[in-house]
């Protein structure tokens, strides 16, 4: 089923509202979205997702489940990844997904690289492998990697195409492809350089070293660090924090922040006061401005 936020025009994002919901229903799906009752071999989903405490509300978890191949992503995985995530993008109850591999051992330790060797320049342009890596970067639900073990080359760059990394200590970031005879071909020059800067991401492209959590969080490539066993909960409590907040707002701000990447500022400030006042059309604002003047919660509708 096509995105219907994907139409939306750039720059802002289309409610998820009751309406929205109904025109899903009369399209003659039902009520769940399709993607989330298809068959998938490497990808879970879980909505809500199971926490420590019980479910969490408005929150998916996502778990590429391929551990022993090390949750390499193969064309396969990349395909129910980014489809899991538009079905949870068109779900109103989704308000914030986490992405995690299986296992300790690694959140994903890049593509997949036996069936990489068997790539052409041709095939890869032909087949469109890659328009799933674009399908992933139009999600406009803020997603929160949590990383267990290594996350390297197409591991180390779907961590990256997330809004929000939290790493388990002995978590491990790089892009090792140097050491394969070729370069990061979904982001990693680009989105690497961005987070931590230009001097550290050459070394660790060019010599393929990884970095530990510690070094990537000083780096600012990480929101956080926790202890092994905690990536998963402490980044559906923080999840669930954002799931808590206006679901309009979020997604536009969640958007701006990532047009930050790549507009200049006089744009990206003009787009930011653009998206700022349409905000004051919403009920959530008038909803938030009210609650806090009368001393009480606010009761977000996403509308
Ligand atoms: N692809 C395919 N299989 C893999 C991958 C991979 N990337 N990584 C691990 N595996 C498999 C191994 O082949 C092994 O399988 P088997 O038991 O059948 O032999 C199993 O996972 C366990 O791996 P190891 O035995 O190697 O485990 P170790 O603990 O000894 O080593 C490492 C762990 C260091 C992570 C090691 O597995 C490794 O170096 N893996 C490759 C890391 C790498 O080079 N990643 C970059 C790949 S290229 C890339 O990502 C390009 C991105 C381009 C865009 C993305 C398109 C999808």
């Amino acid at each position: 089923m096509p995105n219907a936020r994907a139409a939306a025009p750039a720059g802002w994002i289309l409610a998820r509202s009751e309406t929205e919901d109904r025109v899903t229903d009369r399209a003659g799906t039902t009520e769940a979205a399709p993607d989330e009752t298809r068959v998938r071999r490497f990808v879970r989903v879980d909505l809500p997702a199971a926490g420590p405490d019980g479910p969490v509300d408005g929150v998916a978890l996502v778990t590429i489940d391929r551990p022993d191949a090390l949750n390499a992503l193969s064309f396969a995985v990349l395909e129910e990844l980014a489809t899991a995530f538009e079905g949870l993008d068109a779900n109103p109850g989704c308000r914030c997904i986490v992405l995690t591999g299986a296992g300790e051992r690694a959140f994903a330790a890049g593509a997949d690289i036996r069936e990489l060797a068997e790539q052409t320049p041709v095939s890869l342009a032909r087949d469109g492998e890659f328009d799933r890596w674009d399908r992933i970067d139009r999600i406009g639900t803020p997603l929160v990697a949590a990383v267990r073990g290594v996350a390297l080359g197409g591991g180390c760059e779907l961590a990256m195409a997330c809004d929000m990394i939290v790493a388990g200590e002995s978590a491990q970031f790089g892009q090792p492809e140097i050491k394969l005879g070729v370069m990061p071909g979904a982001g990693g020059t680009q989105r690497l350089t961005r987070a931590i800067g230009k001097a550290r991401a050459m070394e660790l492209i060019l010599t393929g070293r990884s970095m530990g959590a510690g070094e990537a969080e000083a780096a600012g490539l990480v929101t956080s660090v926790v202890p092994n066993g905690e990536a998963v909960p402490a980044a559906l409590r923080l999840a669930a924090r954002v799931a808590a907040m206006p679901p309009l707002a979020v997604r536009a701000a969640k958007a701006a922040v990532r047009a930050a990447d790549e507009l200049p500022l006089r744009a990206g400030l003009e787009r930011e006061r653009h998206d700022f006042f349409l905000l004051f059309a919403t009920h959530d604002q008038a909803e938030g401005m009210a609650a806090f003047v009368e001393k009480r919660r606010p009761s977000w509708k996403g509308r």
